[in-house]
C-alpha cells in the first residue's frame, strides 16, 4: 500500500483532493505486455500447435479477443512509444529504436498513458519491460520516469549451452554448426534453447511474483499497474518444461513460399526485398521447424507468467474493480516473407494480440473490428473517465467493448520507418515504402498477402488503392536522432528525466 502521509496530503491542491475522493470509484488498470508475442497463441489462431492455456482460460472466463488489432509501428521503440505517447510515429519522429520520443516536442508538452493516470489521481507502478530502452544523457532511460512506482527486473537464467542453438555462435543443439556466410550478424542474439534453471529463477517469472503480490494489496487511489514480460523476445530461452511441450519431431514451421518476394519491384523495376541472412543459416541448416518450436516454447513460459498474474488478480480484492489489458507490442515473422524477426508492413509484423476485460465480462467475446495500438491511451482514459484528449492520434474503441459487432469502419495504419506505411480495411492492404515502391493485398482471397496486386490493378483493387492511399501521412516528422552512441554507456536509470516531466505542466 503506498504510504499517504500528512505532507503529501496537505501537498496537494484541495480540488484535486476533493476529485480524488470522488473518483475513488474508478477502475484499476492492469496494463500487461509481452514483449514479441505473435499471433501464435491459441485464441488468435495463428498456429494450431501454440499452447498458450493461461491466455486461453483469462478469455473464457471474461474478456474480449480483438481479432484484428495492428500496431502504431512494427517494431519495439516506435510501436511503444507512439502507444504510450498517443502520437504516431509520423509525428514525433520515432521511427527506430534510438529515436528517444522525448526529443519530440509533442511529447514534450504533452503526458505519456501512465503520467496521465497520475496527472488524475492514479497511483501508478511497473516492472518491467512497458517503454522501449535507450541510453540517455545521464544513464539509461527505462521509462521509470513515467511511473509512481518503477521495479527493475531481475533474475534470469543462462541457457543450457548442451542444448543451445545460436546463429551467431554458428551452434545447433550445443554442437558447432557447417561453416556459413550467414553467421556472426549483429542484433538481437538468435538462439534458442531451454534454460539451466527452472522457472523460478528466471526474470519474467520473478516479475509475474512481484505484480503478484502488489495485486494483494489494498492502495488508497485507484492504480495503473504495468507489467512487461520480456519473452517471446529473442533469445527464445525458456525452462525445459516450455519445450518439453513441444515434440522436436514434430513440424511447426508456417507455409512460407520460395517466390514470394519476386512479385514486389522498386519504380525502377529491381527486386525490393530479399531473402535475410537469419532465413539463409535456418534454411541451409533445416531449421525453420526447430526455430518454430523454439519460439513456441518461449511464447508458452510467457504464458505461464501471465497466469501467476490472473491467478492473483482473481483472488485479490481489486477482481472486481480492475480492467485488464494484455497486448502484444507488433508480430514476428517465422520465416514468411523469407525472413524471421518484424518491423516490416506485413501483416505478420502489424497484427498484434490484444484482449480487455472489463470486470463485468463473464465470458469470451471475440471482435474482428479493426483498431490500433494508438488507441489504447484514448480508450482507457474513455474507460476510466480521465478528462479526453482531443489531440491524442487514437480513437477510444470503448464502443467495441458494448457491442464487439458495432458499426465500425476506421482503416488501421502502421508506420515501419521513415516514409514507409502500411494501411489496412477490413478487406485490403496498401503498403507504400519512401522509395515509391507499392504493394497492394486482397486480404478477403489471399489473408498470406502472397500476391501483390500492383502490376495488374482492376478497377475495384485501383479503387482501394486510392481509398488506402488517403490514410498515408501527407507528411513525416522528421526522425529524432540516434540516441546510440550519443550518451555513455550505462547500467544506472537517469534519474534526472522525472524532473523535467512536472504533470502539473504537462498536458
Ligand atoms: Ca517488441
Ligand atoms: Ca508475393
Amino acid at each position: 500500500m503506498r504510504p499517504v502521509t500528512l505532507s503529501l496530503l496537505l501537498s496537494i491542491p484541495i480540488a484535486f483532493t476533493l476529485a480524488s475522493v470522488e473518483a475513488d470509484e474508478r477502475p484499476n488498470v492492469l496494463f500487461i505486455s509481452i514483449d514479441d508475442l505473435n499471433d501464435w497463441v491459441s485464441v488468435f489462431g495463428g498456429h494450431p500447435k501454440a499452447q498458450t492455456p493461461h491466455l486461453d482460460r483469462f478469455a473464457s472466463e471474461g474478456a474480449m479477443v480483438f481479432q484484428n488489432a495492428h500496431g502504431a509501428g512494427s517494431i519495439c521503440g516506435p510501436s511503444r512509444s507512439a502507444m504510450l505517447s498517443g502520437f504516431m510515429p509520423s509525428r514525433t519522429g520515432a521511427y527506430g529504436n534510438s529515436n528517444n520520443m522525448l526529443e519530440s516536442p509533442l511529447v514534450q508538452a504533452n503526458a505519456t498513458l501512465p503520467e496521465y493516470f497520475s496527472k488524475h489521481g492514479y497511483y501508478s507502478l511497473s516492472m518491467g519491460k512497458i517503454y522501449h530502452k535507450h541510453d540517455a544523457p545521464h544513464g539509461i532511460d527505462a521509462g521509470h520516469w513515467a511511473f509512481d512506482q518503477y521495479e527493475r527486473t531481475r533474475g534470469g537464467s543462462a541457457p543450457d549451452k548442451s542444448k543451445l542453438t545460436s546463429r551467431i555462435q554458428n551452434l545447433i543443439n550445443g554442437k558447432p554448426g557447417p561453416e556459413s556466410n550467414h553467421t556472426g550478424a549483429a542484433g538481437s542474439e538468435f538462439a534458442w534453447g531451454p534454460t539451466k534453471d527452472g522457472k523460478e529463477n528466471t526474470k519474467d517469472y520473478i516479475t509475474a511474483l512481484w505484480a503478484a503480490n502488489q495485486l494483494q494489496k489494498r492502495y488508497a487511489q485507484p492504480f495503473f499497474m504495468a507489467i512487461g514480460i520480456s519473452r517471446p523476445h529473442l533469445p527464445f530461452y525458456a525452462p525445459q518444461e516450455f519445450f518439453a511441450l513441444y515434440d522436436p519431431d514434430d513440424e511447426y514451421a508456417p507455409p512460407i513460399r520460395e517466390d514470394d518476394l519476386d512479385d514486389i519491384l522498386t519504380p525502377s523495376g529491381k527486386p525490393k526485398f530479399k531473402p535475410t541472412s537469419d532465413y539463409l543459416w535456418l534454411k541451409e541448416n533445416d531449421l525453420f521447424d526447430a526455430v518454430a518450436r523454439g519460439y513456441l516454447a518461449a511464447s508458452s513460459y510467457a504464458d505461464a507468467c501471465l497466469g501467476v498474474i490472473f491467478d492473483a488478480l482473481k483472488r485479490s480484492p481489486h477482481y472486481e474493480n480492475t480492467i485488464v489489458v494484455v497486448w502484444g507490442d507488433h508480430g514476428w515473422h517465422l520465416g514468411e516473407k523469407l525472413r524471421y524477426r518484424k518491423g516490416s508492413g506485413w501483416s505478420e509484423s502489424t497484427r498484434i494480440p490484444l484482449l480487455v476485460r472489463l470486470p463485468r465480462m463473464t465470458e469470451r467475446s471475440d471482435c474482428d473490428r479493426l483498431v490500433s495500438m494508438i488507441d489504447f491511451y484514448p480508450t482507457l482514459i474513455d474507460l476510466c473517465q480521465l478528462p479526453q484528449k482531443p489531440i491524442l492520434d487514437g480513437r477510444s474503441f470503448a464502443p467495441l467493448l458494448e457491442d464487439p459487432q458495432a458499426n465500425w469502419d476506421h482503416p488501421v495504419t502502421t508506420i515501419h520507418g521513415y516514409g514507409n506505411a502500411s494501411v489496412r480495411d477490413n478487406r485490403w492492404r496498401y503498403i507504400r515504402y519512401s522509395d515509391g515502391t507499392e504493394e497492394l493485398y486482397d486480404l478477403q482471397n489471399d489473408p498470406q498477402e502472397w500476391s501483390n496486386l500492383i502490376p495488374h490493378l482492376t478497377e475495384i483493387s485501383a479503387a482501394a488503392k486510392r481509398r488506402l492511399l488517403q490514410r498515408i501521412p501527407s507528411e513525416f516528422a522528421p526522425s529524432i536522432s540516434n540516441s546510440k552512441g550519443r550518451h555513455p554507456r550505462s547500467n544506472q536509470l537517469d534519474t534526472t528525466i522525472k524532473g523535467s516531466r512536472d504533470l502539473t505542466q504537462l498536458n
